[in-house]
């Protein structure tokens, strides 16, 4: 599938979209999701123009990889929950509907059911 720049997270990382920002660096940013499973769910995109994990560079996983764990901890930390769920979809047909790639860091108290 070829990247569409028009994707929200494009335009998040644009400037031209609105997000609330928990981390930044060169290669990602990290931002509340609009439409969160629970509270403190964060998102971690690449800034590189990747539509899914298999589309994504070597680097561009590792540097996902490296926020992703760092955001984990973060969350854990923050709202001193039990559990963490980390997710990540390629395609529609696994569910995923924002054609740019981006991990899920969902806190979970005891006995919470995820949708995904
Ligand atoms: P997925 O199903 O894996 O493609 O998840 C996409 C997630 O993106 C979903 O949890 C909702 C979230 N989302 C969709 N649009 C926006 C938006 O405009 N801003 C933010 N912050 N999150 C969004």
């Amino acid at each position: 599938m070829a990247y569409d720049s028009n994707n929200i997270f494009a335009k998040i990382l644009r400037g031209e979209a609105s997000c609330i920002a928990v981390y930044e660096d060169t290669e990602t940013l990290a931002f509340m999701d609009l439409m969160p499973q629970a509270p403190g769910h964060v998102l971690i995109v690449p800034k590189e123009a990747a539509v899914n994990l298999l589309d994504l560079s070597e680097a561009g996983a590792q540097a996902c990889i490296r926020t992703t764990r760092r955001i984990a901890i973060a969350v854990k930390k923050a709202l001193g929950v039990e559990g963490l769920h980390v997710a990540q979809l390629n395609g529609a047909a696994a569910g995923q509907t924002v054609p740019h790639c981006h991990f899920h860091v969902i806190p979970h108290a005891a006995g919470t059911v995820l949708r995904m």
